[in-house]
């Protein structure tokens, strides 16, 4: 990988090239001004308290360096570290929040423009949660359904709603190590509590209250979110969409959505087809209304509307830099401010519209779900309205890549056999006979600080070549998306033979986009399923699978890792380890984790080190399976695939748009 760079993404250097001939600052520039500290970057800082800042630095700091009031070096890398599992969660888990009360307002019809879409999926959901539904009216059990949601985020007692979910064994391991989380609101507010001056000092300790918190993010915010959404939205199946800068045009008013939240987002795509404002987007000189997304708002209506993306994190300014966005609504979560002073060299209106989120000098449209249509409509109009304003400023792109999104764990169950013989089978037989050597969860951001979404195309590249099936989501599944990554092509252009061989089968990309950061939680119930399947490991923990989060910045992405580490995946995570300066500490989340949950929660920031790393792991976990060992080419004897009736089934499904599993009511 070439250092020099500071987007692997071809465009991207090629507007950051731009911005640099015209004196425009990016991230890009201010990471390069702004080194981290390195007391704080390892964990070494304290700052719970006023007696301080402490930095616990020195030689043999582990051993002698104390803060004011004693407190050791692996106590302040714990304490750090478990704020920012609870502050991750948080995020995530206030999403899923809305998303209940969203559901409630629109089973109780308060939301009108809100209906359930996909009622297979709030019947599966209800069975879970063990609702009555037969016979029942849909708004009656998705009331009963939000109710049961919105408990776990204030109970104080007892447990989670889905942590049943989990296979037995690894439920067995929670309860053992006493991680199992109560309630969200409870297991984040415990965090804060311990990590304020003089509590919980004991690191260990610590550090089993932060998986706990992670595990109510997992197994709570982030598969309820999913969930939820899929139930008001349609669960997703694939669809074709495009990636990158080449997505705007440059006749039609280009409307952009960016931040997390779906809400708003599946609203505007509604406006958008209007005729009344396609009428009056043309009586402004426009072709057209054209919707892009950013970030984890464009996975969201990607997944179910093929709505194109322009990419992850680090193409927010870039976007804005090509001078044809008219608007850029941003909801909550990894948006960058500088991109309001940014968007003042250029036309574009920044409108934010959570009632959570402002930065000065953008314009506030504040979303409220009562009202939900006429604000995506007012949106829309700012967007038309500033079309006329367009100047020929900017770093224009026409280069942008297809793409196939839209892999939920039930359109993945139902791809490897048809509706009525939906299961994991395929997927375990292959792993088992060695086609496929391993899964590994290629997630989370892109960052500046390296060649960014280059270390996520190296891994991607490299896994599927070593027959690794890859899911990915967030702004992994961003970076993979706009270097063309995501088709099946792929498989027959980098593929290794068995990998190859799978995809060709079921005509599925090597690299499958499950989503939102989110939807990490679908990557939690596809192992599971493949552990009540049979003949790999019956619990999560001891599967060939791995996490990698390799250009990880947002503190949401270390409460992924560590429910991940929790229910029993190893993740290696990229860049400097935030607990770097405690060895007592590190050891804990490898070590002493992998002993208790067979995860661990790895940092290394030298990519061809992740990859031995991931490698190593997924074949060790093959032999302690017994399974055939993985050779290239070779593999021993399996089932067929799939028969051809369920395979001309699939066909018909996905050409024609419907995945067979996704029928609403309407
Ligand atoms: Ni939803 S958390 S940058 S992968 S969106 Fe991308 Fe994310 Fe943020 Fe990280
Ligand atoms: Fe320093 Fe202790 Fe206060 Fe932290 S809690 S800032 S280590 S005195």
């Amino acid at each position: 990988m070439d250092k020099a760079i500071k987007s692997a993404g071809t465009s991207a250097e090629q507007i950051i090239e731009w911005g640099t001939e015209h004196k425009i600052e990016t991230c890009f520039d201010r990471a390069e001004k702004m080194k981290p500290c390195p007391i704080g970057e390892s964990g070494a800082c304290c700052r719970v308290c006023h007696m301080g800042p402490c930095r616990l630095v020195g030689k043999n700091a582990e051993e002698e360096a104390r803060g004011v009031c004693g407190a050791t070096l692996s106590t302040v890398a714990a304490r750090n570290f478990l704020r920012m599992i609870a502050a991750g969660t948080s995020a995530h888990s206030d999403h899923a929040r809305d998303m209940a009360m969203t559901l409630l307002s629109a089973a109780t019809g308060e939301a009108k423009d809100f209906k359930i879409t996909d009622v297979k999926k709030l019947y599966r959901v209800a069975d879970i949660l063990q609702i009555e539904f037969e016979g029942r009216p849909v708004n009656d059990v998705a009331k009963d359904v939000a109710l049961k949601f919105i408990e776990d985020f204030g109970r104080q007692k007892g447990e989670l709603n889905y942590i049943k979910r989990a296979p037995k064994k690894t439920q067995d391991r929670w309860r053992k190590w006493g991680i199992v989380p109560r309630g969200i609101d409870r297991e984040v507010v415990e965090a804060m509590h311990r990590t304020n001056i003089g509590v919980d000092h004991d690191p260990d300790h610590l550090l089993s209250q932060g998986l706990r918190v992670a595990l109510a993010d997992g197994w709570g915010g982030c598969m309820v979110s999913s969930d939820i959404t899929d139930i008001l939205f349609g669960t997703p199946h694939p669809v074709k969409a495009e990636a990158s800068f080449g997505i705007f045009k440059e006749d039609e008013v280009n409307l952009v959505v960016h931040g997390h939240e779906p809400t708003l987002a599946e609203i505007i795509v509604d406006v958008t087809y209007d005729p009344k404002m396609i009428e009056y987007a043309k009586s402004k000189g426009a072709k057209g209304i054209n919707l892009g997304g950013m970030c984890c708002t464009a996975n969201e209506i990607l997944m179910r509307h093929g709505i194109p993306t322009a990419g992850g994190f680090t193409n927010q300014e870039l976007g804005v830099m090509t001078g044809l966005i008219d608007a850029l609504t941003v909801d909550v979560q990894c948006i960058m401010p500088a991109i309001v002073e940014l968007s003042k060299k250029f036309h574009t209106k920044i409108i934010t519209t959570s009632k959570k989120a402002m930065i000065p000098g953008a314009v506030h449209v504040e979303y409220e779900e009562h009202h939900a249509r006429e604000i995506a409509e007012k949106i829309v109009k700012m967007a038309i309205d500033n079309f006329p304003n367009r100047t020929k400023k900017g770093s224009h792109i026409t280069e942008k890549f297809p793409l196939i999104a839209g892999f939920s764990h039930e359109y993945i169950e139902y791809m490897q056999g048809g509706r009525w013989r939906a299961s994991f089978r395929p997927l375990n037989d292959a792993i088992m006979a060695g086609r496929v050597r391993g899964v590994v969860g290629l997630a989370g951001c892109d960052n500046p600080r390296v060649p960014s979404t280059g270390l996520h195309k190296y891994l991607a590249i490299e896994l599927i070549k070593n027959d690794v099936l890859i899911v990915s989501t967030g702004c992994g599944s961003a970076a993979c998306g706009t270097a063309g990554y995501l088709t099946p092509e792929m498989a027959l252009e980098n593929a290794g033979p068995g990998l190859r061989e799978v995809c060709e089968a079921i005509g599925i990309p090597p690299i499958l986009h499950l989503g939102a950061c989110v939807d990490n939680s679908r990557i939690l119930t596809i192992v599971t399923a493949m552990a009540a399947e049979g003949g790999l490991s019956d619990e999560i923990g001891g599967m060939p699978a791995v996490g990698i989060a390799p250009e990880w910045m947002s503190e949401k992405a270390i409460a992924i890792g560590c429910y991940f580490a929790a229910s029993g995946v190893p993740v290696i995570f990229g860049g400097e380890s935030p607990v770097g300066a405690s060895n007592e500490v590190t050891k804990i989340m490898t070590e002493v984790w992998f002993e208790r949950f067979m995860g661990a929660l790895h940092f290394e920031p030298d990519p061809e080190k992740m990859l031995a790393m991931a490698l190593d792991y997924i074949d060790k976990a093959r032999e302690m399976l017994k399974l055939r060992k993985y050779e290239p080419g070779k593999f021993g004897a399996e089932r067929v695939l799939m028969d051809m009736a369920a395979r001309r089934e699939i066909k018909g499904s996905a050409h024609a748009g419907v995945g067979g599993i996704n029928e609403s009511e309407s």
